[in-house]
């Protein structure tokens, strides 16, 4: 038995291609055909089969390591008198996406195209691997639609596979043969496409191309937007190995998942391990929605946070206990009372909040004496109005944001962007019977102290009379959740995402306040900014919050 090499095999022409999945280790037998790594490029994701059957005697790859043709995977010592004599390179890698159960079916360049008059030319199902009846599952364009070359058309499902039949040329499409449920097989007419460029060629003879994209779980994007195995090259340009071969023979890995390179890019995004989630579509393809509904059960059961901004796995990650199931009313009497609908929804915005995000507080005194003299004052010449020292705080928070613009953002859903913005709307958390909303008070910076009281007197009548509706209550760039007419003296404000900071603020008191010579009596007013700690510092929510108490403790400044 010698011991062999298995080598990354032709790839198309792509060099430097990620290994995300190294499927094998050191002592493992391993079948003809099985996969031993999984390669992705920013258009594929393939797996590469081992070229004979053997045990692994060592691995030559890592995860995350940039492979090109000819690398050597693994060494493996090779079974019985199959072995090959030379090191051979491995055979040809599978889409991933048609990893289980078995690969993808090999399909070469659409079929002929035969011209039809004035441009107007035929798409049709090219080879697919000699398979017939094959239903087709997704009707990727309409009528009217302008497609791009190789943009896909039909999804098709076999048994075996999962294939998007791409467009063998640019065009308008005039007419739709195919719908869904239809089956098919090569040669049948997809769709009648009228040809960029008035005078259309007549139909080149068949060259081979990449297998059809393996199913994207998508909504077509515009074109070229897809996933497309192995990139798409000019027509005749691709080795034939690249094709998956069509064989029902090929052992994958129990537990290499199946799912398109747009799912697997999808879950990536989202932080999720694919490999927990359990695909719905035929054969436990994953698809897109199991991703979705698999984040939407990692929140509801208590989310945590993972990657990037956007990202959520499931809570079981965060190896928590489950729920105590109690019987209460063993202990005494008890009645039930199900949650109101707002306390549900924001409950369950502020689980979200508190997990994900990575919460500081910056607790800061504002000096707000003259502030109140003057409000005062100000209160007595409006006695229709009710000018509370929130609409300060409102106009104080716009001069910090102004100041400091990394606190007017939001991170994006990626959670590799800050999106900085040039308006200043700021959310006011209001009390009510049924639970905490946050309506939204809009240019806050082109409005005055009295039409700022105004509006906040009418948003939160409506709130108490639950009248607000979703424009009331969208577009905030930060919030203020003022308990100062309650009481306390400070507490930790949970960030209401997208936005990045929240300041709480608490009830004033007199205070003794040291002025160079004596102690004065001075009105206190305690703040709390809460913020993302991973957009914003700590250095700098010092100064913001400083700058805040600053505004407060010298109003002509908001002038400024
Ligand atoms: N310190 C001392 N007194 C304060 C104060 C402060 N920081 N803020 C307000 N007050 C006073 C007001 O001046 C008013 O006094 P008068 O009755 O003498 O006029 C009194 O407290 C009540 O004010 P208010 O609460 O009615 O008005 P407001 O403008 O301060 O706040 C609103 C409006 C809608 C924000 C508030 O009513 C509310 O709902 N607060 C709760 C917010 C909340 O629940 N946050 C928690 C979110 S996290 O769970």
């Amino acid at each position: 038995m010698a011991i062999q090499e298995a080598r990354v095999p032709d790839i198309g022409g792509h060099d430097n291609v990620p290994v995300i999945e190294v499927l094998i280790k050191p002592g493992d037998r391993v079948e003809k055909e099985q996969s031993l790594i999984t390669l992705e490029s920013d258009k594929a994701t393939m797996e590469v089969p081992a070229p004979f059957a053997g045990i692994v005697k060592e691995v030559k790859v890592k995860l995350g390591q940039e492979v090109s043709e000819g690398a050597v995977i693994a060494l493996i010592e090779a079974e019985g008198a199959a072995a090959a004599p030379a090191p051979s390179p491995a055979p040809a890698p599978q889409p991933a996406a048609a990893a289980s159960p078995a690969p993808a079916a090999a399909v070469s360049a659409p079929a002929p195209q035969a011209a039809a008059s004035g441009g107007v030319r035929e798409a049709r199902v090219p080879d697919i691997g000699g398979h017939s009846g094959v239903p087709v599952i997704e009707v990727l364009v309409k009528v009217g639609d302008h497609v791009a070359k190789d943009q896909g058309l039909v999804t098709l499902e076999s048994d075996k596979a999962t294939m998007e039949v791409p467009a063998p040329f640019a065009g308008v499409v005039k007419e739709m043969k195919l719908k869904l449920g239809d089956e098919v097989s090569e040669g049948a007419l997809i769709a009648l496409i009228e040809a960029e460029g008035a005078a259309a060629p007549a139909p080149a003879a068949p060259a081979p191309v990449p297998a059809p994209t393996p199913k994207a779980e998508e909504k077509p994007a515009p074109q070229g937007g897809r996933s497309v195995l192995p990139g798409n090259p000019p027509e005749g340009d691709v080795p034939p190995q690249v094709r998956p071969p069509f064989d029902a023979n090929i052992v994958m890995p129990g537990d290499a998942p199946y799912a398109s390179p747009a799912v697997r890019a999808f879950a990536r995004e989202l932080g999720v391990d694919i490999q927990q989630v359990k695909g719905s579509a035929r054969g436990g393809r994953i698809v897109r929605e199991d991703i979705s509904a698999y984040v939407k059960h990692a929140l509801a059961s208590g989310a945590r946070p993972v990657q990037g901004g956007a990202a959520v796995a499931g809570g079981g990650g965060l190896n928590l206990l489950p729920w105590p199931k109690v019987d209460f009313s063993k202990f005494g009497a008890v009645e039930e009372k199900p949650l109101s609908r707002i306390q549900k929804i924001s409950g369950a915005n502020l689980a979200r909040n508190w997990a994900m995000i990575p919460h500081v507080t910056q607790h800061e005194d504002a000096d707000i004496t003259e502030l109140e003299a003057f409000r005062k004052k100000l209160g007595e010449e409006n006695k229709d109005l009710k000018i509370t020292p929130l609409v300060f705080q409102m106009k104080a928070v716009v001069a910090a944001l102004k100041e400091f613009p990394q606190f007017n953002a939001s991170l994006d859903e990626t959670g590799e962007k800050l999106i900085l913005k040039k308006y200043y709307h700021v959310g006011i958390a209001v009390d009510t019977p049924d639970g905490l909303v946050v309506p939204v008070i809009r240019d806050v910076d082109k409005k005055g102290l009295l039409d700022l009281a105004r509006e906040l007197g009418e948003i939160s009548k409506k709130a108490r009379d639950k009248k607000l509706g979703p424009n009331d209550m969208s577009g905030g760039c930060f919030s203020i959740s003022s308990l100062g007419g309650i009481g306390g003296t400070s507490f930790t404000p949970i960030v209401n995402a997208p936005e990045v900071a929240i300041l709480g603020v608490s009830k004033s008191a007199i205070k003794p306040v040291w002025n160079g010579k004596e102690f004065a009596p001075r009105l206190i007013l305690p703040l709390s900014l809460s913020y993302d700690h991973r957009v914003i510092d700590g250095a700098l929510a010092a100064r913001f919050a400083a700058f805040v108490a600053k505004q407060l403790g010298d109003i002509r400044r908001l002038l400024l």
